[in-house]
C-alpha cells in the first residue's frame, strides 16, 4: 500500500469512527428526534451518503474490505434511526409526553359532605329564608365576651357548667363555650336590628362519651330589634323545625333556667323514632328536647350598649351533634370525629 491510499485509508477510518461516536451521542430538543437524526445521518446529503461518496478515492483492491466498514456504519445509523421512531412516534400523534391526552380521564371518587356540615347547612339556609344572616367570630375568646357579657359574673355556679380549655399565654383567655360570644361581639357592634345565627364549633372540659364530647358544634340565634316577642320567638323555632324535621312535627316548651335569657324554655319537638308513642330514645315520654331558648335579659342588652327599655330579643341555642343525632338516628356523638369512613360514605347523597 502506497503513502497516499495509506492517508486516504487511515482519513476515511477515522471519520467512519467519529461518525459511531456522534451517533451513539445523538441528542436534540427538537420535538421530532428521530427525523433530524435521519436527515442528519442518512439523508440525500447527510453524513453516511457523504463518507460513500469517498470510496471513488479508495484503490479497487481496497473497496470491498472499505465498503464492509461503511456498511456497517449505516446499519449502525439504521438502527440508532428505528430506536429513535420507536419513541418518538407516540409523542408525535399527542404533544410530546408520554400521555395520550385525547384518552378520557380516570373518574375520580365522589367524596361526601361530613353529615354535620350537611345538618349546619340545611340549618342556615331554613334561618335564611326568614332573612337571618350568618355572623362568625372567633374560637378563642376573653373571659368578657364568653361569660362576664351574658350575666355570667366571675363565681356564677353556671360556670362551673361550662367548664373549658384555658390559654396558658394569657388567664384571661380561653376556648369559646358557646357561639354566645359571636353575639355579644354583634350588639357591641351598636347596629339595630340585629337578625343572626352563629353557627361555630365551641368547647367544653367534658369527659368524653357517647353523649359528651371536649368539642361539639352550635347555632345561636338573635334577633333585637323594638318590638320582639315571646310569640315571634315560638313562631320562628316552630318554623324552623318544621321545615328540619316535617310539617307532621310537633312542639312544646318547657320554662327552664339560662343566666342570659328571662323568661327561658327548652323546646322539646315529638319523639322522631316512635312518632310520639315511646320508645328508649325519648325515654318513653314521646317527646326528645333539642334546643334551648328565651327572652334576652335585660342586663345582657346593657352590657352590649343596647337600650333595654327601648329594644326586646330572643335568642336560642342548639347543638347540631344533637339534631343530626336525632335526623340520622346516629346513638353515639364520637362517630363524628373519628374520621372513619365506613361511617362517613353513609352519607354520600344526602348532600
Ligand atoms: C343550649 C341553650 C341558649 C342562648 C343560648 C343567648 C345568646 C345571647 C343572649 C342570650 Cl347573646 N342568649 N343564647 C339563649 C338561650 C339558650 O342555648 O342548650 N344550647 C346548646
Amino acid at each position: 500500500m502506497d503513502s497516499l491510499t495509506f492517508a486516504i485509508m487511515n482519513n476515511l477510518l477515522q471519520e467512519v469512527e467519529n461518525s459511531k461516536a456522534e451517533i451513539n451521542n445523538f441528542s436534540t430538543t427538537d420535538k421530532n428526534p428521530a427525523e433530524v437524526f435521519r436527515i442528519q445521518f442518512l439523508g440525500s446529503k447527510g453524513l453516511i451518503k457523504s463518507l460513500m461518496g469517498e470510496m471513488k478515492n479508495v484503490p479497487a483492491e481496497n473497496r470491498r474490505e472499505m465498503g464492509q466498514v461503511l456498511n456497517d456504519l449505516k446499519l449502525f445509523a439504521e438502527n440508532k434511526y428505528e430506536e429513535l421512531k420507536k419513541t418518538s412516534d407516540n409523542g408525535q400523534e399527542t404533544t410530546g409526553s408520554e400521555v395520550d391526552l385525547s384518552l378520557p380521564g380516570e373518574a375520580l371518587p365522589l367524596g361526601s359532605r361530613h353529615p354535620i356540615s350537611i345538618v349546619r347547612n340545611k340549618i342556615i339556609s331554613i334561618f335564611q329564608r326568614l332573612g337571618f344572616a350568618v355572623a362568625e367570630g372567633p374560637e378563642i375568646e376573653d373571659d368578657w365576651h364568653n361569660f362576664t357579657a351574658l350575666n355570667l359574673p366571675e363565681n356564677h355556679p353556671a360556670r362551673d357548667m361550662q367548664d373549658t380549655f384555658y390559654v396558658s399565654q394569657n388567664p384571661d383567655w380561653m376556648l369559646r363555650t358557646h357561639t354566645s360570644s359571636v353575639q355579644v361581639r354583634e350588639m357591641k357592634k351598636g347596629k339595630l336590628p340585629i337578625r343572626i345565627i352563629c353557627p361555630g364549633r365551641v368547647y367544653r372540659n367534658e369527659t368524653i362519651s357517647a353523649r359528651a364530647h371536649c368539642f361539639f358544634h352550635q347555632v345561636e340565634g338573635l334577633y333585637i330589634a323594638s318590638d320582639v316577642s315571646f310569640a315571634d320567638l315560638k313562631q320562628t323555632l316552630y318554623f324552623f323545625v318544621q321545615e328540619m324535621f316535617g310539617n307532621t312535627i310537633k312542639v312544646r316548651f318547657r320554662p327552664s333556667y339560662f343566666p342570659f335569657t328571662e323568661p327561658s324554655a327548652e323546646m322539646d319537638i315529638t319523639c322522631l323514632i316512635c312518632g310520639g308513642t315511646g320508645c328508649n330514645v325519648c325515654k318513653h315520654t314521646g317527646w326528645v328536647e333539642i334546643l334551648g331558648c328565651g327572652m334576652v335579659h335585660p342586663k345582657v342588652l346593657e352590657n352590649c350598649g343596647i337600650d333595654s327599655n327601648k329594644y326586646s330579643g330572643f335568642a336560642f341555642g342548639m347543638g347540631i351533634e344533637r339534631i343530626t343525632m336525632l335526623k340520622y338516628q346516629i346513638k353515639d356523638l364520637r362517630l363524628f370525629s373519628e374520621n372513619d369512613l365506613r361511617f362517613l360514605k353513609q352519607f354520600t347523597s344526602a348532600v
